[in-house]
C-alpha cells in the first residue's frame, strides 16, 4: 500500500467582534474569502471558519491559515494570527486593513498580501509549498476597465446558513475618490467591469434565490452596466446590490433595473447638505428626492445611507437630515458616524490635526465617534445619531415611510421590521 501525499489544507478565517444571536442568518458570508478560495488551486483543500457561526478551530493543524481584516476586525484578526503562528502554523494576513498598514500586520503574519489576491496568491501558496515564502506580496494597482476573477468557489459555505451565499461583483473600482473612502485608492480610479457574458454564466449556476452583487457602484458606468442588466432580464433572478443615486437620472436605465429582477438598491446620499461626496449626486435638476422616488415608483427598494459628523454638520444636522428622510421617504434610512479608516485622505488630514481620539482599530466600525468633530462634541454627536436612528424607526416612521411605498408594501414593512429589531438591540445594549 502506497502513502498518497496529503494535499495541502488552508484555512480561511473571517473575524467577528461579537456575536449576533438569530442576527446571523440574515448575513451575507464574506466574498473576500470567497474569492481568495476561488483563487486557491484545487490541489488544495479550503476550509472556511467564519467567526459568526464557526469557532476558529486553533488546535488542528493546517498549512497555512489566511486571515481577512477590515479596520474594525484587525485586533481580532491579529489575536487569531498570534494563537495559529505560537503553534507553528504559518499565517497570511490579507483584506483592506491589511493592505493600507502592511508594516502593522506584520507583526502578527507571515506574509501579508497586499492588495487583490489574484494576480499574488498562487505565486504565494508555491512560494510556501518551496519553503521561500516572502514577507510581502504586492498586486499591482488595478487600472483599465477590465475586471476577470475566477467565479467563486461557494462549497466552502457548506453547512453553514447565510441570507444567500449567491453573492458576486460585476465590478471593482471607482473614480470618484471621495476623501472618506478606501476604495479608490484601493481598487483603482476606474470601473472595471466583467464581461457581460462570464457574468451571465456565472448567474445561470445559481440556483434562483436571492442575489447580492457586492460591487461598490454596479451601474456606475450605465453604458457598460446595461448590457449586463440586458442580459439578466428573464433570468428569474431577485437581486440586490449598491450604487450611485445619479443612475436614476436615466429612465430608461432605472426601467432596465427593475426588469434584470432588482429589488433592492443601496445608495450613498453621505450628507443632506449636499457635499461631501467629490460627485454632483443629482444633475438634470432633478432633487434627490426624485431620484429616489423615481427608484420607489419602479417598485425597487431603496436604502439610503447618511453619514453624521462631516465639518459642516452643527446641532441643526440631525433635525435637517431627519426632514429629508421624511420628505424623500426611502424604504430604508441608514445613519452612520463618520469613520477616517487609515489609508484615506481624511484619516489623513485628523491624524494632522491632532483629531484622531485613539487608534484603537476594533473601535473604527461606524458606531463609536473616534475623533473630535469640528462643530460639535464627540458625546452630542454621538447621542445625536442615536436619537436620529430611534426617531427614523420609531412605528410612526416606518408607518408613514411605508405608506409613501405604495408598491411592495408588505417587503417594505418586512425590511423595516428586519432592520428595526437589531437598532433597538443595539439601543438596549448601550443604555
Ligand atoms: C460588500 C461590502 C460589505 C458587505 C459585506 C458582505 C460580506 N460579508 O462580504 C456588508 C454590507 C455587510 C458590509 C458591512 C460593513 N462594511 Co463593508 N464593504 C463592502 C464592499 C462594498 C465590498 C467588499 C467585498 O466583498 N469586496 C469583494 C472582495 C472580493 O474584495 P476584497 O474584500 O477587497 O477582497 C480582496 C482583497 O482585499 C484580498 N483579500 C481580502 N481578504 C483577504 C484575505 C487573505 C488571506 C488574502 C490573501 C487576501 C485577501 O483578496 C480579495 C480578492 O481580491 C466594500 C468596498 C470595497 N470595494 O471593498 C465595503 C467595505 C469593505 N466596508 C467597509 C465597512 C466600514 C463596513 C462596516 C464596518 C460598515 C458598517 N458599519 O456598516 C460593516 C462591517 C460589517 C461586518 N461584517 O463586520 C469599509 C472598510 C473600511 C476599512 N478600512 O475597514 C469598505 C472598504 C467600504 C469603504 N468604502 O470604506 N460591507
Amino acid at each position: 500500500m502506497t502513502n498518497a501525499p496529503e494535499s495541502p489544507h488552508l484555512l480561511l478565517v473571517y473575524p467577528s467582534t461579537h456575536k449576533l444571536g438569530w442576527a446571523r442568518y440574515f448575513q451575507l458570508p464574506s466574498l473576500s474569502l470567497k474569492q481568495v478560495a476561488a483563487a486557491t488551486p484545487l490541489s488544495w483543500k479550503v476550509t472556511l471558519a467564519d467567526e459568526l457561526h464557526d469557532n476558529v478551530p486553533i488546535d488542528e493543524k493546517f498549512t497555512l491559515v489566511g486571515i481577512t481584516a477590515m479596520t474594525h476586525q484587525a485586533t481580532r484578526a491579529y489575536e487569531i494570527a498570534d494563537a495559529f503562528r505560537e503553534r507553528g502554523v504559518p499565517v497570511v494576513l490579507g483584506g483592506i486593513h491589511p493592505t493600507v498598514l502592511p508594516e502593522e500586520a506584520l507583526e502578527h503574519a507571515d506574509a501579508v498580501v497586499i492588495g487583490e489576491a489574484e494576480p499574488v496568491w498562487e505565486t504565494l501558496l508555491d512560494d510556501l509549498l518551496h519553503g521561500k515564502l516572502q514577507q510581502t506580496y504586492r498586486a499591482p494597482l488595478p487600472g483599465g476597465t477590465r475586471l476577470t476573477v475566477p467565479w467563486a468557489r461557494r462549497e466552502i459555505f457548506a453547512g453553514k446558513r447565510y441570507l444567500t451565499t449567491q453573492t458576486l461583483q460585476a465590478s471593482r473600482g471607482c473614480p470618484y475618490d471621495c476623501p472618506f473612502c478606501i476604495v479608490t485608492p484601493y481598487f483603482g480610479n476606474s470601473f472595471r467591469y466583467r464581461d457581460p457574458d462570464d457574468i451571465a454564466a456565472e448567474l445561470l449556476s445559481f440556483d434562483k434565490k436571492l442575489t447580492v452583487f457586492l460591487d461598490d457602484n454596479i451601474l456606475g458606468d450605465p453604458h457598460r452596466a446595461k448590457p449586463i442588466l440586458e442580459r439578466m432580464k428573464g433570468l428569474g433572478l431577485r437581486w440586490g446590490g449598491q450604487a450611485n443615486l445619479r443612475f436614476a437620472e436615466d429612465p430608461e436605465l432605472v426601467r432596465l433595473v427593475a426588469e434584470s429582477g432588482c429589488i433592492g438598491i443601496f445608495v450613498g446620499i453621505e450628507s443632506v447638505t449636499g457635499q461631501h461626496a467629490n460627485h454632483p449626486k443629482t444633475a438634470n435638476g432633478s432633487t434627490q428626492a426624485d431620484l429616489i422616488k423615481r427608484i420607489r415608483d419602479a417598485g425597487i427598494v431603496v436604502e439610503a445611507s447618511i453619514i453624521f459628523g462631516f465639518d459642516d454638520h452643527d446641532e441643526s444636522i440631525f433635525e435637517k437630515t431627519l426632514r429629508f428622510v421624511r420628505e424623500t421617504a426611502p424604504s430604508l434610512p441608514t445613519f452612520h458616524l463618520l469613520t477616517p479608516y487609515p489609508g484615506t485622505a481624511l484619516f489623513k488630514q485628523f491624524d494632522e490635526e491632532g483629531r484622531l481620539l485613539h487608534k484603537d482599530w476594533k473601535r473604527y466600525n461606524h458606531t463609536e465617534v473616534v475623533y473630535r468633530p469640528k462643530l460639535l462634541t464627540p458625546e452630542r454627536l454621538y447621542q445625536g445619531w442615536r436619537e436620529a436612528r430611534q426617531e427614523a424607526y420609531s412605528w410612526s416612521s416606518i408607518f408613514s415611510r411605508i405608506k409613501a411605498n405604495p408598491r411592495g408594501l408588505f417587503t417594505n414593512l418586512a425590511y423595516n421590521l428586519l432592520r428595526k429589531g437589531p437598532n433597538d438591540a443595539l439601543e438596549k445594549d448601550r443604555t
